[in-house]
């Protein structure tokens, strides 16, 4: 394991996202991986939901889920750990807003406001995307985004994507 500098344990907010090669599978491989980072523990992860592509609409629907971690690693390391993840599940980078076997986002990295070449902080679709903000509702119904909006107040005003929440069953699968 490598030694960070870095003791402070901060909150991330992942957006998991799939609609190639079993998306269900996709995103429970994710979560997996995502449970066996090193410097962080996954301590709650919200429902699988199907919704209506964003973008281009000759692809299938996406499943989606929000995980929420504590980590060691700084904003970086993290995006370099969740692009590992997506290179690991055969993530080819294609079409902007293209289809994808899983596509990891840093929604949120504490309170922390940031942009450079390779991250934005908080992730700039969360306001405009209710497949981002109903699962992060689920797993945290009263926070807000660094600016002080709520989720659930912008969940009201938000477009939709014909969000479906899948059921976990008693023989451990998701589905409709
Ligand atoms: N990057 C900057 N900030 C971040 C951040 N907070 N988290 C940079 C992750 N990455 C961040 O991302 C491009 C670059 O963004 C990265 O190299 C990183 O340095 P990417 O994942 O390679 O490209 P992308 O995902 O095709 O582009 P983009 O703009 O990130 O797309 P989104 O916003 O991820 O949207 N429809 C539904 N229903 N559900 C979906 O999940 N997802 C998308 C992709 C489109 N339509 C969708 C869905
Ligand atoms: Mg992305």
């Amino acid at each position: 394991m490598a030694s960070h500098s870095n003791t402070k344990r901060s909150i991330a907010y992942i957006g998991l996202g799939s609609n190639l090669q079993q998306p269900v599978e996709q995103i429970e491989r994710a979560l997996l991986a995502l449970d066996q980072l090193p410097n962080s523990y996954l301590l709650s992860y919200s429902s699988l939901y199907r919704s209506a592509p964003m973008g281009p609409q000759d692809q299938p629907p996406f499943i989606n889920a929000v995980a929420k971690l504590t980590t060691q690693f700084t904003p970086l390391e993290l995006l370099d750990q969740l692009q590992a993840i997506e290179n690991q599940q055969g993530r080819i980078r294609e079409q902007r807003w293209g289809a994808r076997t899983l596509d990891l986002d840093l929604l949120l990295y504490d309170h922390t406001i940031m942009q450079t070449d390779r991250l934005t902080l908080p992730h700039y679709g969360i306001k405009d995307r209710d497949f981002v903000l109903k699962p992060l509702a689920e797993i945290s119904p009263e926070m807000s985004l660094p600016d002080g909006s709520l989720i659930k107040d912008l969940l009201k005003h938000c477009p939709q994507y014909d969000l479906v929440t899948l059921k976990y069953d008693k023989n451990y699968h998701w589905h409709f």
